[in-house]
């Protein structure tokens, strides 16, 4: 039996990405083989082999087609295939860790009533070509200053007035006395593909990581719905389901015309769901995480 070609995914080495990254793997059920600071790991029991690096490198590996997958920022991405007009990524899911905003920010002291109030200024940042395009879009001008760090000594350095950085909390703009003043780009990390056509044996072993990891994806959002409705609360309280496709529905032993209902919801249960649907009816409601899910 001839043994299956093994994918490459790069992932980011050590940082922010890191460790969630890893653990969105595991939970798809990859065995990865080695500690945190070789450079590539062999998983036992699929054939993938992961790429640790630089998270600015992710892009241009995917691109180039030297991994067949990235798990990276969309910040990182943006910036990268804006350079690269004849980049060949796509995204395949947002994996929803690692949020975070790239923002416009200035000194209290700096009046901002919009985009134009940048016309003239400079402005100083990691990301410039999306800055320039945020600019573009706006018909402002404006200088980018690039820097590759410490963005938001900026202004207290004199070298601009705003700054366009990653905030998360924004404890790091409050330490530096600065605030968010507009927001570019919403960010998280995301999984890319890349688009250089691949090896027919490397298609299958493709859509089987894949489908595991939307496994995954979809049951973080999902829930197991048990209850317990009269025939005539049936309709009301199936339409209320966020997200359930055609809910299975038996007849209570012992109790006739009444129902459980059964159904996976693909959305956020909330407390005000479960009341909505006691009004409705509903009792003996369950809501129940899910393990695993193949679609
Ligand atoms: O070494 P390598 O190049 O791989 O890593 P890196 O240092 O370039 O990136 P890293 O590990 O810092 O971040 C990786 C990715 O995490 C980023 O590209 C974003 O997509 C995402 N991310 C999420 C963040 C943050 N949150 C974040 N808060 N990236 C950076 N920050 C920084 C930000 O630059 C600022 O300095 O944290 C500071 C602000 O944080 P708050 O909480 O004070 O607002
Ligand atoms: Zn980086």
């Amino acid at each position: 039996m001839t043994a299956l070609p093994r994918l490459h995914l790069a992932v980011q080495k050590s940082g922010r990405l890191s460790d969630l990254s890893r653990d969105l793997l595991r939970d798809a059920g990859l065995r990865i083989q080695h500690g945190k600071n070789d450079l590539a790991a062999r998983v036992e029991n699929f054939p993938v082999d992961l790429m640790f690096v630089r998270d600015d490198d992710i892009p241009v590996f995917v691109s180039d087609g030297v991994c067949e997958f990235g798990i990276v920022g969309l910040n990182v991405l943006e910036e990268f295939a804006l350079g690269r007009p004849d980049a060949r990524f796509e995204i395949i899911a947002r994996l929803g860790f690692g949020r975070c905003g790239l923002r416009l920010a200035a000194s209290d002291r700096i009046a901002y009533g919009g985009p134009q109030s940048l016309a003239g200024a400079r402005i100083a940042t990691s990301y410039p070509r999306i800055v320039k395009r945020f600019l573009d879009e706006r018909g402002v001008e404006a200088t980018v200053v690039e820097m590759n760090g410490a963005v938001e000594l900026a202004p207290r350095l004199q070298i601009a007035t705003f700054i366009c950085d990653i905030v998360s909390t924004g404890a790091t703009l409050e330490a530096n006395g600065l605030r968010v003043v507009d927001s570019v780009l919403e960010s998280e990390a995301v999984l890319i593909r890349t688009s250089k056509p691949l090896a027919p044996e490397k298609l299958e072993v493709c859509e089987n990581l894949l489908r595991r990891i939307e496994g995954v994806l979809a049951t973080k959002e999902s829930k197991y719905i048990m209850l317990n409705a009269a025939e005539r609360a049936l309709e009301r309280i199936t339409s209320l389901l966020p997200g359930a496709d055609a809910p299975t529905i038996l007849p209570l032993h012992g109790r006739p015309g009444h129902y459980a209902v059964h159904a996976v919801c693909q959305e956020s249960v909330f407390w005000e769901t479960l009341q909505q649907l006691k009004k409705a009816g509903a009792s003996a409601i369950l809501v129940m995480p899910i393990e695993k899910m193949m679609m």
